[in-house]
């Protein structure tokens, strides 16, 4: 049988080959394990789609007399699908290293903020900074997570807190998402922090959230979810009902960041709500997990950030996978709780602070984190008919990765098809795949 006509890039020599083929949806319990493994495997690519996948032998025949393009021998390489990084802070302005002292002397996270420090600092440096400064500033975090292995990454608003501000932001995402090769997916945040023109009356910023920030988002195509911090001192969770329930007649997707810092109840609205995914969760209880499941919501865990808040506080994975819900994983990159693009570094805070098992690991941070995007149908498994996400490890094997920590592992990355990182070396300036 030689059905593959046209063969642009074909991948042979593959040791191991996880495929995360599976189901639809995102995957829960066991099937968290099952990440479809293929020894002696290839891969043939053809318009940026993945066309053959399986054992190598079989993938020959199918594309036979198809006389690839290019061939790359991955000589005895791990392959996995592209990394989705489903939650993160990407465009903003400056950096906020001063706090690390904060940090270590014991200054909690949401004191600075309410120092109006923290996010507000963020705010003030993002609002100062030009559309081509963001851009610069966000290009290069796209670069350091594509050499990561990550090939799909949500940004979130939220550092203009005015509809001006806050349009800038989602415009540079735009930008970045036609003239990097990622693929962006966004998110409006404009309830991440309270304003300081607000601080005396937080219900007048619900209120202009609601009556023109989300309309004007959503009505010029800015923005495809909605996402709010609820979190004691920012939003509560009857504010976040309100802000999401606008959202939700406007057409957005809805996101939470819950039970961050305490559990005010975020993870009951999230469930109560059905969000896609609800965010961070490192103090969620039963009640909570027991919404998430029953609202089919997908919990973003966010270990990178509660190893960076060092309060040895993490969300219980373990439970969640218990309960049934499906688990996704993501940098939460920011320049306050999470300044890292590497979703390597994830892995092993997963692995050894959430206890999740390798394959656990994996499945959260491709197909799962897809699902928790809406992009569970195009990318986060190597299937006929996907996009060809690839990356090539320097590995033999999946628990490498996570066990030999704090430094990248990726050999190739593949986008839409592309070769854009070659030996650990982005291959060009990246123009869109
Ligand atoms: O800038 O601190 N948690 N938002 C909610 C953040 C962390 C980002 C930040
Ligand atoms: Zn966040």
């Amino acid at each position: 049988m030689s059905d593959v006509k046209t063969v642009d890039l074909l991948i042979t020599n593959i040791g191991k080959c996880l495929t995360l083929a599976g189901p639809k949806r995102a995957r829960i319990g066991k099937e968290m394990r099952e990440i479809g493994e293929i020894e002696e495997a290839a891969i043939a690519v053809a318009n940026g789609k993945i066309v053959a996948v399986g054992r190598e032998e079989d993938v020959l025949q199918q594309i036979k007399g198809a006389n690839p393009a290019r061939t790359i021998d991955a000589n005895g390489r791990l392959v996995t699908p592209g990394l989705v990084d489903p939650h993160t802070h990407l465009v903003h302005g400056g950096s906020r290293e001063h706090e690390l002292a904060l940090k270590i002397e014991g200054v909690p996270y949401l004191e600075i903020l309410a120092q109006g420090g923290g996010i507000l600092s963020t705010v003030r440096a993002t609002r100062k900074a030009s559309e081509e400064e963001l851009y610069a500033q966000a290009y290069a975090s796209l670069n350091r997570m594509l050499l990561h292995g990550t090939t799909t990454v949500e940004a979130k608003s939220g550092y203009g807190l005015s509809l001006e501000a806050e349009r800038k932001q989602l415009r540079v995402a735009h930008r970045l998402d036609q003239e990097h090769p990622i693929d962006l997916v966004h998110t409006f945040m404009g309830a991440h922090a309270v304003p300081d023109e607000y601080k005396s009356n937080p219900d007048r910023y619900v209120d202009l959230i609601i009556e023109e920030m989300i309309p004007v988002i959503a009505s010029e195509g800015l923005a495809e979810f909605c996402d709010i911090f609820c979190e004691r001192g920012v939003f509560t969770v009857e504010q976040s009902r309100r802000i999401l329930l606008a959202a939700r007649q406007h057409g957005l997707k809805l996101k939470i960041h819950a039970d961050e810092i305490e559990a005010l109840g975020g993870s009951e609205l999230a469930g109560e709500l059905r969000c896609t995914s609800a965010e961070h969760l490192m103090a969620t209880g039963d009640t909570g997990i027991e919404s998430l499941k029953n609202g089919g919501v997908i919990a973003v865990l966010l270990p990178a950030t509660s190893f960076n808040l060092a309060t040895g506080r993490y969300a219980p994975a373990r439970k969640m996978i218990e309960e049934g819900v499906a688990v996704a994983l993501s940098t939460d990159y920011n320049p306050g709780s999470s300044p890292t693009e590497s979703m390597q570094i994830v892995m092993t805070c997963a692995s050894l602070y959430l206890r999740m098992r390798p394959e656990e690991v994996l499945t959260a941070v491709t197909i799962n984190a897809a699902y928790a995007i809406d992009r569970g149908e195009q990318v986060g498994s190597l299937e006929v008919g996907k996009k060809a996400d690839i990356v090539l490890w320097n590995s033999k094997n999946l628990e490498y990765i996570p066990y030999h920590f704090g430094v990248n592992h990726v050999d190739t990355v593949i986008k839409s098809g592309k070769v854009v990182v070659e030996h650990g070396i982005l291959t060009t300036s990246c123009p869109k795949a």
